[in-house]
């Protein structure tokens, strides 16, 4: 464990009073969901992930696109927070000044006790009007693999009857607004921001752990690979997250 974390990192966690702690999908892969950039697994193999989450993909063809995403809900639903997950929540009963934003569109901070983590990019569980935007109610039963393949056909919305759409934030859409502000806000005051898991690569979610720096606090950032971020972060902790985390928390306050 005492390579995993320097004591230098250890001292910035229990020193900080307001943490934001910045996901992205690297935290869930322990738990099982595919990162996004290897999210071509399975039935999955022959499609580009990035080619289906965009409005044009669900325009081309809405069955494809909601297929993919219902599996993907389907997943997330059967796989469980892993020690990461844990190690961020128990950070925030630590640091009550802390806020979790995240990229993921899985629950898996709310499951593992986040109170209110700011999704970035939506979520698999808040379907609504691809026209009017009227939310939707999630499909009965839970989801799976459609039974006949890949394509499973959008519900029709309940007010003008449209095809209905997964939550998330497709490439070329704006960020939920009051969320993104959120996030920058909590970027700009907190005296330590954590990036976990991500490739560093998604603008603009990308520049929050910038304003971060940008506004005098601290990063570390907890990622088996080098990322873009690595020459913005103080401290870079080479490892998957369902280790270096619990392993900062025990090294921090134990
Ligand atoms: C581990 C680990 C372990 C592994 N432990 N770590 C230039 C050209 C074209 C476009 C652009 C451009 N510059 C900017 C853009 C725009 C575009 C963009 O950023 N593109 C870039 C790819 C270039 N951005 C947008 O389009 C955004 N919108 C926008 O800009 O709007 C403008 C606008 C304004 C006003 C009106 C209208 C428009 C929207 C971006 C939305 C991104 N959405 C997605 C899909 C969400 C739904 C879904 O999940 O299907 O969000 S894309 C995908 O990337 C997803 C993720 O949240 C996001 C980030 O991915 P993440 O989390 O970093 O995952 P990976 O897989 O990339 O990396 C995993 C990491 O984990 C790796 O580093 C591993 O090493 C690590 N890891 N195991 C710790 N155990
Ligand atoms: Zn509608």
């Amino acid at each position: 464990m005492g390579d995993l974390v320097p004591s230098e990192a250890a001292t910035l966690l229990r020193q900080a009073r307001r943490v934001v702690i910045f996901t992205g999908a690297g935290i869930s892969a322990e738990s099982g969901v595919p990162t996004f950039r290897d999210a071509l697994t399975g039935l999955w193999e022959r499609f580009d992930a990035a080619a289906l989450a965009t409005p044009e993909a669900f325009q081309d063809d809405p069955a494809l696109v909601w297929g993919w995403y219902e599996w993907r809900r389907g997943l997330a639903q059967r796989v469980r927070p892993n020690a990461g997950h844990e190690a961020v929540a128990a950070i925030e009963a630590r640091v009550p000044g802390s806020v979790v934003v995240t990229q993921n569109v899985d629950d898996l901070h709310e499951r593992a006790g986040s109170p209110a983590p700011l999704h970035l990019h939506g979520s698999l569980f808040t379907p609504r009007c691809s026209a009017c935007a009227h939310p939707a109610p999630l499909p009965d039963g839970p989801a799976d693999e459609p039974a006949d393949g890949r394509r499973a056909t959008p519900p029709g919305c309940a007010r003008c009857s449209a095809p209905v759409r997964p939550g998330v934030v497709w490439f070329g859409e704006a960020l939920p607004e009051a969320v993104f502000e959120s996030a920058v806000e909590a970027a700009s005051s907190c005296d330590l921001l954590l990036t976990v898991g991500t490739s560093g690569l998604v603008y603009p979610a990308a520049e929050i752990p910038q304003v971060a720096a940008r506004f005098g606090a601290a990063v570390i950032q907890v990622n088996p690979q080098e990322t873009p971020l690595d020459p913005v972060a103080d401290v870079n902790l080479r490892g998957p997250a369902a280790r270096v985390l619990p392993a900062l928390v025990e090294a921090a306050w134990h």
